[in-house]
């Protein structure tokens, strides 16, 4: 039997739908999802195994200027999923032109031979005529400023048009044999997981700057006969923080704890006990060495 295997990455600016579209796709959330931009600071596979394929996914951060150490770390992750890529699948949303600036640096950039898509996501947001008129707008706008890509509108949430993607994927594929073993869902390990579910829960529960000064650092994942037994650390910034987060008598740390339990728990199908901790790590996200510390 021929089998088909591949790395397609997925690149675009913040907020536009990339961690949904993969979460979908591989059909388990693996990568956090918020309102917020720079949700995701890692480069996350998502893996589909088939008979006679393998589709190596990649979701990875949101382009943007980046201003501080943690923010050039990761656009150097979308940088070197530039070059590894067997097919960049370049997303936008409905109405979300300017995003022709960041497309063409990357189409710059990037090796010729590679093939891109042009994702238009959120497709479900139309239904209404100028909704209509709008996605006629954007198509057009594509086609014209990107003449020989494919451009595919669709819904990661509604999972609209996502045969015809994976359709389309398939039928790009080179022949290979698979990169990962097949029962691989992804290469991070669970302790991972752990973290970012965590912080996904912290950027439901706390304002502002909160969230994104927090690193997450799960040193025990003790696998019961009917638990598992979890101990993490929450790195913060500054003293002030430290107090947010655990919030008066312990009211809002309390609360994560609930709701991050609740996830681990539908994540791994299987009960959690999650101790967290709160700890200061002076501006870790402005100092190469500790960035480096917490494996960026
Ligand atoms: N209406 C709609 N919202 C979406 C769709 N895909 C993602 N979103 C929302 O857009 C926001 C950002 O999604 P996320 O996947 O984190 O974007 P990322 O920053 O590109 O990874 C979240 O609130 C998602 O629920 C979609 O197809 N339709
Ligand atoms: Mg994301």
């Amino acid at each position: 039997m021929i089998h088909k295997s591949g790395f397609v990455n997925i690149i675009g600016s913040p907020n536009v739908g990339k961690s949904t579209l993969m979460n979908s796709l591989v059909g388990k959330k693996l990568s956090i999802i918020t309102k917020k931009p720079q949700t995701t600071r890692h480069r996350i596979l998502g893996i589909i195994n088939k008979s006679d394929f393998q589709i190596i996914f990649s979701d990875t951060p949101g382009v943007i200027d980046p201003i501080y150490p943690m923010q050039k770390i990761m656009m150097q992750y979308v940088e070197k999923s530039l070059d590894d890529a067997d097919i960049i699948l370049l997303t936008t949303e409905i109405g979300k032109l300017e995003d022709i600036t960041i497309f063409n640096h990357i189409i710059k950039k990037k090796n010729k031979n590679i093939p891109i898509i042009i994702l238009i996501n959120k497709i479900d947001k139309i239904g209404t005529e100028c909704g209509k008129n709008i996605l006629y707008y954007t198509i057009n706008h594509w086609h014209k400023s990107v003449p020989d890509s494919e451009i595919l509108p669709i819904s990661a949430l509604k999972r609209m048009n996502q045969d015809l993607l994976m359709n389309k994927i398939i039928s790009l594929l080179s022949v290979h044999p698979p990169y990962y073993p097949k029962d691989y869902l992804s290469n991070r390990s669970e302790r991972f997981f752990v973290n970012e579910i965590i912080r996904e829960k912290i950027f439901f529960l706390y304002k502002k700057e909160i969230p994104y000064s927090v690193e997450i650092h799960t040193t025990l994942f003790k696998n019961k006969n009917t638990f598992i037994y979890i101990f993490s650390y929450i790195y913060v910034e500054r003293h002030s923080q430290k107090g947010i987060l655990i919030g008066e008598k312990g009211k809002a740390i309390k609360k994560l704890n609930f709701f991050s339990i609740k996830s681990i728990e539908f994540f791994f199908k299987k009960k959690v006990q999650l101790k967290l901790d709160v700890e200061v790590c002076k501006n870790w996200r402005y100092d190469y060495k500790k960035l480096k510390n917490f494996g960026y």
